[in-house]
Order: structure tokens, then sequence, then C-alpha cells
């Protein structure tokens, strides 16, 4: 028997803005498998180097797409990451792009102990919308959707949707 065709889709952003929140649950909802890049790559070790300035280890990007090939070929991946260009275009369906307002983003990354140019440039990087445009430049245009995650209500809403649009790919393609 053929398994049944799922889509692959990529949830990015600057850190802190729901990534991981809405991936888990979206997991959840649609049966879908979550991966996030930071824990695999932690658990497999697939870092090259150390970065001195944000004190922290550099992702080996070749190793981190070896590991997911097969995994991504099968499909129905739910991906996590706060970068969007490493990853081979063909392996998503659709690419969400999470943004936050920066005082809101300020508050909960500040939460999260980030502190200093770590969290000053982590806020930078989402008032000049850099993942939006590395997603735009990666992908095709039209696959591309910025999601607004400031409130709970955020949450629910892109939750509906991004199901919807699961059920609708799957009626489509099976
Ligand atoms: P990321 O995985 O993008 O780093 P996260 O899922 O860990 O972000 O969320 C960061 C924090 O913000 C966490 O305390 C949960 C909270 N949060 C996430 N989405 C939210 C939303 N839509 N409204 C309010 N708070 C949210």
């Amino acid at each position: 028997m053929k398994m049944r065709k799922q889509p692959n889709i990529l949830l990015t952003g600057t850190p802190g803005v729901g990534k991981t929140t809405l991936g888990k649950e979206l997991a959840q909802r649609t049966g879908l498998t979550y991966v996030n890049i930071g824990d695999l790559a932690q658990e497999g070790q697939l870092y090259d180097g150390y970065d001195e300035e944000y004190q922290c280890p550099i992702l080996d990007e070749d190793r981190v797409v070896d590991e997911l090939e097969e995994k991504m070929a099968e499909g129905g991946a739910i991906v996590d990451y706060h970068g969007c260009d490493l990853f081979p275009k063909r392996w998503f369906h659709i690419v969400f792009v999470l943004r936050t307002d920066n005082t809101q983003l300020y508050t909960r990354l500040e939460s999260r102990g980030y502190t200093g140019k770590k969290l000053q440039d982590n806020v930078q990087c989402e008032i000049f919308q850099t993942i939006y445009e590395e997603a735009m430049e990666a992908y095709s245009e039209d696959i591309v959707h910025q999601l607004p995650s400031n409130t709970p209500e955020d949450l629910e809403k892109n939750l509906e949707q991004i199901a919807q649009w699961t059920e609708q790919w799957m009626k489509d393609h099976n």
C-alpha cells in the first residue's frame, strides 16, 4: 500500500517569534512530524566551529541537510529554524515567516535570558525583516507567507489556517 502523501512545511523567523510553540501544536493537530533544527544539531553534534561573538556553536549546514534528506523526501515534516536559505528549495511546499512586534519580541527574548548585543541584534533582525527577505530570495515568492505572532489569538488563527491548508493539500495530492 502506498503511503499517504504529506506536505513539508517550513516555519521560520527571528528567534522568539513563536516557531516552536506553533510547530509543536501544529504537529499535534495535523499528525505531521515536528523537526527542530537546533535540537537536531545538538543531538547529532552537527556543528562546525564556535562563534565567539554570540557564544554558540556554528551549524554545519551540509551535515544538517544530509541528516534530513531522507525524512524530507518522505514528506510530512514541520521544520523549525531561525534561518531558511540553508535548505534545498525543493524540500518545502509552503514557507511561513512568523512576525512579532519589536517591543513584544524584546520582552520575550529578555525573559529567555538574552542580553546586550545578542538581544539587540535579534530585535534588529526582526525590525529589518531579515528572515522574510531571506525567505523571499530562497523560495518562490508565491509559497512564502508572513504570519503575525503577537497574541494567543494569533497563534490560534495561525494553527487553524495552516491545519486547513494541510488538509486541502492532502486532498489535492492523494
Ligand atoms: P521561537 O521558537 O520562534 O524561538 P517560541 O515558540 O519559543 O519561539 O516562543 C517564544 C516565547 O513567546 C515563548 O515564551 C512563547 C511565547 N509565544 C509564542 N507565540 C506566541 C503568541 N502567538 N502570543 C504570545 N506569546 C507567544
